[in-house]
């Protein structure tokens, strides 16, 4: 028997339990909360049948942050310097009296109780909830341990051939993406609603670092990853709570870009990591960058995003306003990009966001007083 004709068959089993758990109100879990919000067909989106609050996120992201930068930080509310796990706590809200407007979790090491950071998957998953039930926006990425070698993320031998489809990985890849897709159907809220979530699966794979990266597969191995991805949390796990972010990183033209990329009908968010931010000429060079992204997404009808920025420790006491924002201001299409998130604060040596006496504290305040940036509490509902 094939693998397609067992693909087929599972869908259908699916459809099947999708079916009648519909009929009766309950699945084979128990009695579920009501689905409250069916999907309304888009075409806009790579899930034709997203959640209407999928959706909504989408356009607000597309058109009321035109003229807004979301702040985003990775890990926000689960630790940061001197805490970890602390109610309400976030370094972030520590230094300028408000929570970010969008946060950053990572799915590494799904298959233990905590991530590759320590964070434990449940409270990861309380705290999404908490972040959409005020507002907030939620992005997750994947920095999933090698399926071939069993090594971590970074360890680069090849991989993606084995767990394609035909691939001597296969299996066991879908059974890691399964333990994903149970996590991401978790979240919902008591009234029945998918929490949405921008997945960035696979990211900065135009660098080496990961086994997803340019030198450890080729294009259309990638492509056919990522393919393969989306087409599991979709059309088999049924999961319509997701905009598809990609990622690479500190590309600079519009063909490098698109290099490795699986397809308008594959991604959402057009995402860019850039970890360069340390002098001037950098300014302008991810001034224009994001110049050239902005237009790029909106040419491909898709949202642009600095999905991750960042310099380890913050050592320039005014970085916020005369690198970050000078980044954003550089151009009129600079600043079209819908969020910039700073990566985890893990310790006083490798941090991202200021903590209460960084030294660029005060600055940062600059940053969230300055009008082009938003953060959690100057959200408009996103969702709606
Ligand atoms: C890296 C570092 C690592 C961490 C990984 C995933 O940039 O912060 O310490 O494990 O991201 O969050």
């Amino acid at each position: 028997m094939s693998r397609t004709v067992t693909a087929r068959q599972w869908l259908i089993h699916f459809s099947l339990i999708i079916t009648l758990s519909t009929v009766t109100g309950c699945s084979q879990d128990g009695p579920q909360p009501p689905d409250n919000n069916p999907p309304v067909p888009n075409n806009i989106l790579v899930d034709s049948l997203a959640t209407q609050e999928t959706v909504a996120l989408f356009q607000h992201l597309q058109s009321l942050t035109r003229n807004k930068v979301l702040f985003g930080h990775q890990d926000d509310l689960a630790y940061g310097i001197g805490w970890w796990a602390v109610p309400d706590s976030s370094d972030v809200k520590a230094v300028c009296g408000d929570y970010p407007a969008v946060y950053g979790w990572d799915l590494g090491d799904i298959q233990e109780p905590a991530n590759l950071d320590g964070v434990n998957f449940e409270q990861m998953k309380y705290w999404i909830k908490k972040v959409f039930a005020r507002g907030g926006i939620n992005t997750i990425s994947m920095h999933l341990d090698n399926p071939v070698s069993g090594g971590n993320a970074w360890d680069n031998s090849a991989a993606v051939k084995y767990i394609l489809p035909g691939g001597s990985h296969h299996e066991q890849y879908l059974q890691t993406l399964d333990k994903i897709a149970a996590f991401l159907k978790d979240l919902k809220t008591d009234d029945g609603v998918y929490v949405p979530i921008i997945l960035r699966p696979y990211h900065e794979h135009n660098h080496s670092w990961s086994w997803w990266g340019v030198k450890s597969c080729t294009a259309e191995e990638y492509n056919a990853l990522w393919h393969m991805t989306v087409t599991y949390f979709r059309d088999e796990q049924q999961i319509h709570h997701l905009l598809y972010a990609i990622s690479p990183q500190e590309v600079t033209t519009a063909s490098a870009y698109l290099e490795r990329y699986p397809g308008d009908e594959y991604v959402d968010i057009f995402g860019y990591d850039y970890y360069k931010l340390w002098d001037i000429a950098h300014v302008t060079e991810l001034g224009n960058t994001l110049a050239m992204l902005n237009n790029l997404a909106e040419e491909h009808g898709k949202v642009a995003a600095l999905t991750e920025v960042g310099i380890e420790k913050i050592p320039i006491a005014n970085w916020w306003t005369h690198y970050l924002l000078a980044s954003f201001k550089l151009t009129p299409d600079s600043r079209g990009i819908a969020w910039a998130l700073v990566w985890r604060n893990a310790s006083k040596n490798h941090h991202f966001a200021p903590y209460p006496g960084h030294i660029s504290a005060a600055n940062f305040v600059a940053f969230y007083n300055d009008s082009l940036t938003m953060f959690q509490s100057q959200l408009p509902d996103m969702y709606h």
